[in-house]
């Protein structure tokens, strides 16, 4: 790689956005992508926003799929779980119906998208803490036990929603940079984002994919 070639390059993540209906997913794309929480219905099969961040001085696209919690909507939702890179796995903390639930999304997350999508956890709804059901201890044994990363957020307020997508992502590229995850892999769902990169893996397939899943 020439110096400028790897100045300009950027990394593609396919993120999932997954949990129980009404824990907040959608609200939390929404404060991450618009700075609001606007109020939203039930998401319909999937919804889609993208945006660029600075990870450790490198320029990554996330790309996210919001994805419908209601149990109507799951042969659909799960026909996009392949080859995510990163999820956000959102329960409610005022919900222990939804944390009880978390089991069955996480075996959907790995057997589905990847055994090494990189999750974290987000009880939802933090600004609510008088009507909470789920302490933050409990819940932060069950993310060490299966391996995820942890926050409790407010996608009404905003608090460590932007930590959450980032906190992902970061964990992602410091996988990719020791050699952990590859890059290269079908169905990693990492990309490389820079036209003229893309060009040179082509011959990989990643340029049909790009094509295939970014309608962005
Ligand atoms: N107080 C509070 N309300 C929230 C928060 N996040 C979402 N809500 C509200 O919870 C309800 C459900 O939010 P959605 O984002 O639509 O939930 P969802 O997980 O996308 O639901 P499905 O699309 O059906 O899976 C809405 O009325 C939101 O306004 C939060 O952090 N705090
Ligand atoms: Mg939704």
């Amino acid at each position: 790689l020439s110096q400028t070639a790897a100045a300009t390059a950027y990394f593609l993540f396919k993120f999932l956005v997954i949990g129980s209906a009404g824990t907040g997913k959608s609200c939390l794309l929404h404060q991450f992508i618009e700075n609001k929480c606007k109020h939203s219905n039930h998401t319909i099969g999937v919804e889609f926003g993208s945006r660029v961040v600075n990870v450790g001085g490198k320029t990554v696209k996330l790309q996210i799929w919001d994805t419908a919690g209601q149990e109507r909507f799951r042969s659909v939702t799960r026909s996009y779980y392949r080859g995510a890179a990163g999820a956000l796995l959102v329960y409610d903390i005022t919900s222990r119906e939804t944390y009880n639930a978390l089991t069955n999304w996480l075996t959907d997350a790995r057997t589905l998208a990847s055994p090494n999508i990189v999750i974290i956890l987000c009880g939802n709804k933090k600004d609510l803490d008088a009507d909470r059901e789920v302490t933050f201890l409990e819940a932060s044994r069950f993310a060490q036990e299966n391996e995820l990363m942890f926050l409790e957020t407010s996608a009404l307020t905003g608090e460590n929603v932007e930590e959450a997508f980032l906190k992902c992502a970061r964990t992602i590229l410091n996988k990719i940079e020791s050699g952990e995850l590859d890059p290269e892999r079908m169905g990693s769902g990492i990309q490389y984002g820079d036209a003229s990169l893309r060009q040179l893996r082509q011959p990989r397939g990643s340029a049909a994919q790009t094509k295939q899943q970014c309608n962005c």
